[in-house]
């Protein structure tokens, strides 16, 4: 079973990047570092195990390939196989029946980046916290080069956890994400105000954020392949595509224009817990029992972190992935457990079950402090 905490998130604080200084001296400029590290789960699991290194490794759900589960990533051994994240681990062994498969051991990555997000923070304290493996951080302050920042940032991750990371670094967040992908492993990619469109115009669309599978299949149809055939579109065009948000987005970051700002502090909107059966159940009572856990779970984490909620939302998914919700709102906000569970349960008589169910899960929202 994998049990995911499951946290929906609003930004507090942010700053917003300057525009950048006429004084066309780059240590005055905006400069937005990248970092993500190299195939982060699977590089811990080849580090703790050394025989592990240099061979096809595939992380993912228990580890066991002959069950259900999906690759959370690939050594990049594995990789010339095929294997990718999210694909299932049935395939992946498919591809590739002499990788190691190993399960997710969460808690120790956690630990990881919590070291490696510390040793950021000594570099600056305007850091986005974007993933388990990736930030942002504005470098505009520091007055170092951007590649000696960088090479720095790299010694200090690797002296205390062995791992190789990549970094780009740009004027904005939008250029520094596809920067720190352009040359990894254990990449370095600066790219300056005046090289950006040259930089990014023959990548594909789908490396711009926000261009996800349906969209960049959409500007397939169009004829749209690249970054650069995107930024050939006219502002109407896309508008009348896309609608006038996404358009407008589209029309800016094919230029490699972006404003966002680094959000140096996230307060949950909402807290949750899921869980995928290894078999999918129908026995009412045995859901009724996983559900109280979960709930339970949810409930020590809201009141650790201080917080009451409104709302309690629970969630099934059944054998053919059908996807049902119920929501109860409560007379006030409350870290009570007994009220939260009576919610909860009032959720799961509401749902009608014509099918077995495959997961389970309860989210609690409307928080507050
Ligand atoms: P990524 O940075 O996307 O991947 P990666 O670090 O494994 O490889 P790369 O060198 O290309 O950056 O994701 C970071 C970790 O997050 C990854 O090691 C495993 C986890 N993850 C999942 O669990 N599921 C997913 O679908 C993805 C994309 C990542
Ligand atoms: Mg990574």
């Amino acid at each position: 079973m994998a049990n995911f905490l499951i946290v929906f998130a609003i930004p507090i604080h942010g700053r917003y990047n300057a525009r950048n200084s006429y004084l066309g001296n780059s240590l005055f400029m905006t400069r937005i570092l990248h970092i993500d590290m190299d195939a982060f789960f699977a590089s811990i699991e080849q580090k703790k195990r050394p025989e592990l290194a240099g061979k096809p490794l595939v992380i993912g759900g228990k580890g066991d390939p002959t069950k259900r589960g999906v690759v959370s990533t690939a050594s990049y051994e594995a990789r010339k196989f095929g294997i990718h994240s999210a694909m299932s681990l049935r395939t992946a062994y498919k591809l590739c029946p002499d990788a190691v498969f190993l399960p997710v051991d969460y808690e120790d990555y956690l630990t990881v980046s919590k070291r490696i997000k510390k040793i950021l923070k000594e570099f600056t304290l305007t850091i986005e916290d974007a993933g388990i493996d990736e930030a942002f951080l504005d470098i505009s302050e520091i007055m170092n080069a951007s590649e000696e920042i960088a090479n720095k940032i790299k010694k200090r991750i690797k002296e205390e956890t062995r791992l190789t990371c990549s970094i780009g670094i740009a004027p904005n967040k939008l250029v520094a994400k596809i920067a720190s992908d352009m040359n990894k492993p254990d990449g370095l990619t600066i790219i300056a105000e005046e090289d950006i469109e040259r930089s990014i115009w023959p990548l594909p669309a789908r490396k711009l954020r926000g261009v996800g599978p349906k969209n960049s299949a959409y500007l397939k149809e169009m004829g749209i392949r690249t970054i650069g055939e995107l930024a050939s579109i006219s502002l109407n065009r896309l508008i009348e595509r896309f609608g006038k948000s996404y358009g407008r987005y589209l029309y800016d970051a094919s230029r490699g224009i972006d404003e966002s700002p680094i959000i140096t502090h996230w307060e949950p909107k909402s807290l949750g817990r899921e869980i995928t059966f290894q078999k999918d159940i129908d026995n009412r009572q045995i859901l009724g029992k996983i559900l109280a856990e979960i709930t339970r779970q949810v409930v020590k984490n809201i009141t650790q972190r201080g917080y009451k909620a409104r709302t309690v939302t629970v969630k099934v998914r059944l054998s053919d992935f059908e996807t049902h919700t119920r929501a109860k709102s409560l007379y006030e906000h409350t870290d009570s457990l007994e009220e939260i569970k009576r919610a909860t349960f009032d959720c799961l008589n509401r749902l009608e079950l014509k099918k077995k169910v495959r997961l389970i899960g309860i989210r609690v929202s409307k928080l507050e402090k």
